[in-house]
């Protein structure tokens, strides 16, 4: 019996990565007065790091080959970080973001039925409650049985380090919670996890594979829009 979804957020709740966190690294590098500027495309490469801090490494390490790392580099990068993780926030409150199509609908139909929700996503805390807060109102956070977010499992996705410590918090078998990604790096997680995955892909993630999702959909549906079937059995 279903008993849980659990959601991941970028890409899945809401197209945050173009228009979001690209956005907010870029102003965090200009504001420390570095010419790094992430381009949509090379931000889709990028995105094969799960991990804010993880992708700047990865970045300088892969595409600033010249650059000179200082010594106290793990706080160099945090405090990079930080700066993005501020900026990202101002985005958000802008309202820019919205939910992707029958996200709002499914949290509400899940609830009603006594459904309980979860977060597992790689992303910072801070930045989860923004968008739940500006997209849902104020008291949506609470909706959710637990938010887990970021540094909480050392390994990011692909590992499933951050499902497991969903299903350990809530007591939950993985046969009774359904996990909703975007991508591979998501699924990867959740299936080493042992929860069936259920993907809705956007314009990062389209050209992905999914072996192992049980469903693959272009998005979770609206009345008015209805949502494609792109792989597996929609159970009829
Ligand atoms: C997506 C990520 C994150 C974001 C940036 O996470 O990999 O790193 O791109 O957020 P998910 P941070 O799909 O699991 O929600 O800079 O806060 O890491
Ligand atoms: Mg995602």
């Amino acid at each position: 019996k279903l008993r849980a979804l659990i959601f991941d957020v970028d890409g899945t709740l809401a197209n945050t990565e173009q228009d979001g966190h690209r956005v907010a690294f870029n102003r965090a590098f200009a504001e420390a007065g570095y010419d790094w500027n992430w381009s949509v495309s090379l931000y889709g490469e990028l995105l094969a790091v799960a991990g804010g801090k993880e992708r700047i490494r990865y970045y300088l390490k892969q595409y600033r080959p010249d650059f000179q790392p200082p010594a106290n580099f793990d706080e160099f990068i945090a405090n990079l970080h930080r700066a993005k993780t501020h900026h990202y926030q101002q985005l958000i409150a802008t309202g820019s973001i919205p939910l992707r199509p029958g996200v709002q609908r499914l949290i509400k139909a899940a609830r009603s039925q006594g459904i309980r929700l979860a977060i597992a996503t790689t992303t910072a805390p801070t930045n989860v409650t923004a968008l739940l807060q500006h997209t849902l109102g104020d008291e949506s956070p609470a909706w959710f049985d637990l938010i887990a977010a970021g540094d909480i499992v050392p390994a990011k996705k692909p590992a499933p380090d951050i499902y497991n410590y969903v299903l350990r918090q809530m007591d939950l078998p993985p046969h009774d919670g359904l996990a909703i990604e975007d991508s591979d790096q998501g699924l990867i997680a959740a299936a080493q996890a042992g929860i069936t995955t259920l993907i809705t892909v956007n314009n990062y993630t389209k050209d992905q594979d999914f072996p192992q999702a049980v469903l693959v959909l272009n998005h979770l549906g609206e009345p008015d829009q209805p949502f494609t079937v792109l792989a597996g059995d929609a159970g009829d």
